[in-house]
């Protein structure tokens, strides 16, 4: 018996409570991606390598160095064809993520324009302060800012942009490092798209320009798409404050009406969080037999719900096809991003209903309700009717929801970090400065099936908050932290002496869930900040990021828009550049002397945190502080 048959106790590639629900598939005879990657396993060395190209029909080619094949019919090495392929995965994420910001910014753009009654400003002071930061009129009502800001953003997707609006907020030698460089991002979408007419054949034939674009392509998407997303969904949507969740399975409740939201944007969850308040929806659900109506998030959109509303979140993405299997989700309403194909035919086999709502993520044999800002609320409160409905068709013998849920704490945005420190940063550059946080570290998103789920997130944040590192978290690791006791203030006794002390003080844990993918840019904004009040350039900091169970074009862009930020990255796999030995040696080692920080990949967790920690003590020498 191959590995990914084994039974959940003879395998360990997936976290604890996972196992349980494995079997239950097993039994029922469904596949989950564990089965489907053996099926895939031995991958194709020449595409993991970064060699093989299809850019063109004189191809498909297979670049081979060292067996007489070492260059496409076009005449492309090695060295190109990796960069060529980088750069369109980079590109592939940073539209993602900006196309997602672009919704926020339509959103916003339809409350200035009065079009949509669905959705409002909740933070009005927030809107009002980024209009003013990016020069636009903050005076008069609430529509008006709103408009005007929207149309200024929605200045920085195209070509004409006077500049992105947030590009302010980098301190002033990093900007000038990235002119000198020609990286500084010019429009959020006008970079992918120059990323896709480079790579055509015959356009760009040099690696090094290449990468540079690549790099200019993340920055476009951190300090551009992925930052509009951010700052527009606190502006609609309310900035996150501290607030009390849970996570895991055991939130899927067997008595209720379950909806789990999965995806990445607010714009629909949040509609259907609403709808599944409506007193004639909680009185269907109790004529239907159930005690109510129960909204769990999945992924990214339910880091967004979490992080504003406290909704507890069901699990992160190699959870998402298991909790089907639960046999206790009436409903998955998905938007877009991340979401397995897979799962519409998984909730064939249930009850499920899966509810698909954007017109650019569309998913066969689901039923598609069209969202827009016009009809959100009316088409949520029929997602919520189909759930209720396939409540009555739940075959109860089949439920099994194998734990109880975990306590976490979520809500760091950075306004709500430099409230806990009483309205400044003050404080925390002063715990900085005498080593009682000697660091940080932003430990972000995705599993893969390739690596042993949750184990790389929680055992390198256990590894870096026992070295006063204090850790912050997006995306789909906060549920493996969470499930791990360190999301709340009590995870401080795996801390430290001088973390557990700054934790103790403030009450919060020594890992801050900070958000969504999307939400990274918040942490660059905070280094952006520390870097200004110390006076220095974002590279100087002791901080440094990691994917640790990574797998999509996504994180490779905020990867990179980390690292040309000036932000060394730790990544668990290594990207599929490995077929060139002058861009492996440009990512690792080459790009430090370009832009001061550069890729580190490192399997092992544990390793993986000594060698942060000693990046981090250099840093913290090089700045006189003690190491
Ligand atoms: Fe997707 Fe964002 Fe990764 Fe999770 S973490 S697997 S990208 S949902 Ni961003
Ligand atoms: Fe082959 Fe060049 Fe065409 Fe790529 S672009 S498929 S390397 S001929």
């Amino acid at each position: 018996m191959s590995e990914f048959h084994k039974t959940a106790a003879e395998c360990s590639m997936w976290a604890d409570e996972a196992g349980h629900l494995i079997d239950k598939a097993r039994r029922e005879n469904l596949e989950l991606a564990w089965d489907r990657l053996e099926k895939q396993t031995p991958q194709c060395n020449i595409c993991e390598m970064g060699l093989s190209c299809s850019k063109c029909i004189m191809g498909p080619c297979r670049i081979i160095p060292g067996l007489d094949r070492d260059k496409g019919v076009c005449g492309a090495d090695a060295a190109l064809t990796v960069a060529r392929n980088f750069g369109r995965f980079v590109a592939g994420g940073a539209a993602a993520h900006s196309d997602h910001g672009r919704d926020l910014v339509e959103v916003l753009h339809e409350i200035g324009a009065g079009t949509t009654s669905a959705y409002q400003v909740r933070d009005e002071e927030k809107l009002r302060r980024i209009a003013a930061e990016v020069g636009v009129s903050s005076e008069g009502g609430v529509t008006e800012v709103a408009a005007a800001l929207a149309a200024r953003l929605g200045e920085d997707y195209g070509s004409f942009s006077r500049g992105l609006a947030f590009l302010p907020r980098v301190p002033q030698v990093r900007r000038e490092l990235w002119d000198k460089l020609k990286i500084t991002p010019r429009g959020i979408d006008r970079e992918p798209v120059e990323m896709l007419h480079r790579t055509h054949m015959g356009v760009d034939c040099d690696p090094v320009s290449l990468c540079l674009h690549s790099a200019r392509v993340a920055l476009a998407d951190g300090w551009g798409g992925s930052m509009c997303g951010t700052e527009i969904s606190d502006i609609i949507f309310g900035t996150p404050k501290p607030t009390a969740s849970r996570v895991n399975l055991g939130v899927i409740k067997k008595n209720m009406v379950n909806i789990l939201v999965h995806g990445h944007s607010p714009i629909v969850s949040e509609m259907i969080l609403a709808a599944a308040a409506d007193p004639i929806m909680v009185t269907a659900a109790r004529e239907a037999g159930a005690d109510g109506i129960n909204v769990a998030g999945l992924c990214c959109t339910g880091n967004e719900l979490l992080m504003r509303r406290g909704i507890p979140l069901a699990g992160n993405h190699l959870m998402t096809e298991l909790t089907i299997v639960t046999g206790a989700v009436e409903a998955i309403v998905a938007d877009y991003q991340c979401i397995m194909p897979s799962l519409v035919n998984l909730s064939q086999c249930y009850h499920t209903k899966f509810i698909a709502t954007s017109d650019k993520a569309r998913f066969p044999g689901s039923t598609f309700l069209d969202f827009k800002p016009s009809n959100a609320r009316e088409l949520a409160g029929q997602a919520v009717a189909m759930a209720v409905e396939a409540y009555k068709k739940r075959d109860q013998s089949r439920v099994d929801i194998p734990v109880e849920p975990v306590e976490i704490t979520s809500g760091f945005s950075n306004e709500a970090i430099v409230s806990a420190l009483g309205g400044t940063p003050t404080p925390l550059i002063e715990a900085i400065k005498s080593g009682a946080i000697r660091g940080a570290v932003g430990i972000v998103g995705c599993n893969n099936p390739k690596v042993k789920q949750d184990y790389g997130h929680v055992t390198l944040a256990k590894e870096l908050i026992k070295r006063d590192i204090l850790v912050l978290v997006t995306g789909c690791a906060t549920g493996a932290m969470g499930k791990a006791g360190l999301l709340m203030p009590e995870g401080a006794h795996l801390a430290g002496e001088g973390l557990a002390g700054v934790c103790r003080s403030l009450g919060i844990p020594p890992v801050l869930h900070v958000g969504s993918c999307v939400d990274n840019s918040r942490i660059i904004q905070l280094c952006a900040v520390l870097a200004k009040a110390l006076g220095t350039d974002i590279s100087a900091l002791p901080v440094a990021a990691s994917a640790p169970e990574w797998y999509s074009e996504k994180a490779a862009a905020i990867g990179l828009y980390a690292v040309a930020s000036g932000i060394t990255t730790h990544l668990g796999l290594p990207p599929m550049i490995l077929g060139s030995p002058f861009i492996t040696e440009l990512a690792t080692s080459g790009l430090n002397g370009v832009v001061g920080a550069a890729f580190m990949v490192e399997p092992d967790p544990i390793q993986a945190g000594a060698k942060l920690d000693e990046l981090i003590s250099g840093k913290r020498q090089a700045l006189g502080l003690t190491a």
